[in-house]
């Protein structure tokens, strides 16, 4: 944690070789640190990036490099910092490291650069998340939806409800206090504003939801009986040979599980041993994963071989999925379409997985099934953290109240109460501070450095 008073440092750049090597310094003994460990002719300048020598706390050389200076208030974390760019060797940006610690620095926690431009003001609680969403963001679609969120354009959006709000509360609150006096203000109107702002507060849930989607991605369980072609699929889909295709039944013994992109959507595939009645023990292993894999699934892609009749294990597990969003694929068509159900199931594929016309249907079909076909492009500010899903969640719901009570012609106050509901709720999406724990969760995910 940040006593406040700290300087902290840390390497920036990913772990490994590279051409340069990044070093984060952020603190109020920056500038001591950088006259004692980098040599330049001239002082350095804020912003201006500037060739120097770097040498240990005893005066030792380390390395020629770029040092930039930021001042403070005018750097990411609103404190001094020193950026320094190395040659990219591992050894010598910990080399560096290693001297600004001996000089009293602290090596930063994951996150505490972005944690500490949160508490200087330099972005709110909703932009600091982006930061790290941005970084771990799979698809270029993901990226985009982070950076929406950057700008910090939703406290501004959720501000704007407030505001109306709050105009309203004050029209009722007259209207409550000095009923001979002032008249009630025509339940209609106030209706159709507070449904206007519902309608507002559910774009920004749904947006919110498509934002989990690309974030988090879709799970997509790939099951069958052994030998139907559930590995070949997952490697026609990857486009590389990543599982073991085999002539041999049951040789998946294990789950495996890549992501690929579908509509920039990162999509979860998890190839499972085949369920077999006679399994020996260590495919019984690979068979309690897959039941597992299945459970955790949002959809399964069954495949069975077409181009045989069904056997028990196919008509097993297709009991078995019922109920569960499926596509059913059934496979070796090149082979003959004997074991394909006339009429066809529902929504089910036939087809080969060496013919790219099948492979473009399934992934029409996962994009169907896991988000309706719908288009992915996220550049609104959007929910993002679960405590803004929460707060808007609570606000609709006293909104959806205050709807009812207008529409059923309860008291006014009762309305009033669920517009204040609203008001407080929203709050904790728009505020500038936050409880520790949902800060500590935000700051959690970041890697070291950031
Ligand atoms: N002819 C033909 N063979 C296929 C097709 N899909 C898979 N296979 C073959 O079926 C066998 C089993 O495939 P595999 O992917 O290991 O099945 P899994 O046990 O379900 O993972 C392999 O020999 C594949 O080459 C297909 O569409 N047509
Ligand atoms: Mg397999």
């Amino acid at each position: 944690m940040s006593g406040g008073g700290d300087t902290i440092a840390a390497i920036a750049t990913p772990p490994g070789k590279g051409a340069i090597a990044i070093v984060r310094i952020s603190g109020p003994e920056t500038k001591a640190l950088a006259r004692r460990l980098v040599q330049t002719k001239r002082p350095l300048r804020a912003r201006v990036a500037t060739y120097v020598t770097i040498c240990d706390e005893r005066g030792q050389r380390l390395d020629r490099a770029l040092a930039i200076r930021f001042r403070a208030p005018h750097s990411y974390t609103g404190e001094e910092m020193l950026e320094l760019q190395l040659h990219g060797s591992p050894v010598l940006a910990r080399e560096v490291m290693r001297a600004l610690l001996a000089c009293g620095a602290r090596l930063a926690e994951p996150g505490e650069f972005t944690r500490q431009a949160f508490l200087n003001g330099k972005m709110d609680l909703h932009a600091a998340a982006a930061v790290a969403d941005v970084v771990s963001a799979e698809t270029s679609a993901a990226v985009r939806a982070a950076f929406a969120n950057l700008g910090g354009g939703l406290a501004s959006e959720v501000e704007r409800i407030r505001e109306s709000l709050r105009a309203m509360l004050e029209e009722l609150a007259a209207a409550i206090d000095f009923p001979d006096e002032v008249a009630e203000p025509p339940r209609p109107r106030l209706e159709a504003g507070v449904a206007g702002l519902l309608e507002r507060l559910e774009r920004l849930r749904h947006d919110g939801e498509l934002g989990q989607l690309l974030r988090e991605g879709v799970g997509v369980a790939i099951v069958g009986p052994p030998n139907a072609g559930k590995s070949s699929l997952l490697n026609a889909l990857l486009g590389s040979d990543r599982a073991i295709v085999s002539e041999v039944p049951g040789t998946t013994r294990d789950t495996i599980e890549e992501t690929i992109a579908i509509d920039g959507v990162p999509v979860r595939l998890v190839d499972t041993a085949g369920i077999r009645a006679h399994a020996d023990r260590l495919e019984g292993a690979g068979i309690e994963r897959t039941q597992r894999a299945l459970a955790a699934a949002r959809i399964i892609v069954l495949v069975i071989d077409g181009s045989v009749p069904a056997g028990g294990e196919s008509t097993e597990l297709l009991a078995r999925t019922e109920g569960r969003e499926r596509i059913v694929f059934f496979n070796k068509a090149d082979l003959g379409t004997r074991g394909c159900p006339v009429p066809p199931i529902a929504g089910s594929v036939v087809g080969s997985v060496y013919d790219g016309r099948t492979l473009t249907a399934l992934r029409a079909a996962i994009a169907r099934t896991g988000w309706r076909g719908e288009r992915l492009d996220l550049s609104r500010p959007h929910l993002a953290a679960l405590h803004e899903f929460e707060a808007v969640n609570a606000a609709i719901d006293a909104l959806e109240g205050a709807c009812a009570a207008l529409r059923q012609g309860h008291p006014m106050d009762f309305a009033a109460g669920e517009l204040q509901r609203a008001f407080s709720s929203l709050g904790h999406v728009s505020c500038r501070e936050g409880a520790e724990d949902i800060i500590g969760g935000i700051f959690s995910r970041f890697c070291i450095g950031k």
